[in-house]
């Protein structure tokens, strides 16, 4: 078994902005924005709303990590709940779906207010279409209006200001955040229903962790053979089935450079949550359910908050 070392936490740069911003007319909403979770994804979308001139009130469950945002002018609060109270738009961006419904339903949740006064809630975080319902309901009851609007992408393409934003459920809101989307992704697609953002997001997630799967067993076999992994990645790069992603993460496997982009822990929350969903309807998926097993072997080793793509260390047992 390796010894496995933490990936370095990384660390908010407030001072950087996404290059792509300057190519954006963007006019910031008059609305205030609240913005719950200051994780890695949280403070690169937050950051870049700052930055293009839109009015934020955040909370953190670690309260630290909001010093840095309270400095470069977002109001911090000491509640979700708060934060509900003092914003017109609300964001949430947690680690899974327990904490999004913690958020809302929990002690000192958002529905603690009782009369949301049509106030507008967005789910970020990534949850199953379940979850979804089961928060939107929970808002609407509360009489407030509620998108969810899963973001694709890694936390590069966060930093970049080049996300995909699936959305679904009310769509004056998914207009309304228009500003907000505009900073933070490439592009946006409203997709109806609640539940039907989630249910794609996962999709494409199933993907993208097949073939991680696929690929790192494909050169841990290289490796066997003592073939050098950048060959292979080159000469994929040549082939018709060469694609960002299966290059990227290809040259991250040979380098062992692991710095979490996708954590493994999220990859596998999100198999997770795949399987269940299929679990629902009797659909098969036995390849997922493999993969599912081969990110939570992973995780077992220690790779919890290092990138997907550390799936390779396992492979090369
Ligand atoms: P991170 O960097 O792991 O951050 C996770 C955030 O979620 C962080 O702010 C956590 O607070 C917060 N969190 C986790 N669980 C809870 C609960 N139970 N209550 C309140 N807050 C919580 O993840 P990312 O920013 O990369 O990703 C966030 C989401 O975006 C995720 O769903 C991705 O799939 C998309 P902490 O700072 O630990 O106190």
């Amino acid at each position: 078994r390796p010894v496995v070392t933490r990936p370095e936490a990384q660390v908010i740069d407030m001072t950087s902005r996404s290059n792509t911003l300057a190519d954006r007319e963007i006019v910031p909403s008059e609305q205030t924005f609240g913005f719950l979770g200051l994780g890695m994804m949280g403070s690169t979308i937050v950051k870049d709303l700052i930055y293009t001139g839109h009015k934020v009130v955040v909370w953190n469950r670690t309260i630290d990590k909001c010093q840095p945002f309270a400095e470069a002018g977002a109001e911090v609060k000491d509640t979700p709940m708060d934060v509900v109270e003092a914003a017109d738009i609300i964001f949430c961006c947690v680690s899974d779906p327990k904490g999004a419904k913690d958020l809302v339903f929990g002690n000192c949740g958002v529905l603690q207010l009782k009369d949301l006064n049509n106030k507008a809630y967005v789910e970020m975080s990534t949850i199953d279409p379940d979850t979804s319902l089961d928060i939107g309901e929970g808002i609407k009851q509360c009489n407030g209006r509620y998108l969810e609007a899963q973001i694709h992408g890694s936390r590069q393409e966060a930093a970049d200001g080049m996300l995909i934003i699936l959305a679904g459920g009310d769509r004056s809101m998914f207009e309304e955040c228009h500003s907000c989307f505009k900073t933070i992704a490439k592009n946006t697609f409203f997709l109806g229903n609640i539940g039907n953002a989630c249910k794609v997001n996962l999709i494409l997630q199933t993907i993208l962790g097949v073939s991680l799967v696929g690929l790192a067993e494909a050169l841990a076999l290289a490796d066997r053979f003592s073939i050098s992994l950048n060959d292979i990645i080159d000469i994929l790069d040549l082939t018709s089935m060469k694609s960002t992603m299966l290059l990227a993460k290809g040259k991250e496997m040979a380098k062992g450079d692991f710095n979490p982009q996708q954590p493994l822990s999220h990859m596998q929350r999100d198999l997770r949550l795949v399987l269940n969903m299929a679990e629902n309807l009797d659909q098969s998926m036995p390849v997922t359910s493999i993969t599912n097993e081969v990110f939570k072997h992973t995780k077992r080793l220690g790779y919890s908050e290092h990138d997907s793509s550390a799936v390779f260390v396992r492979s090369r047992f």
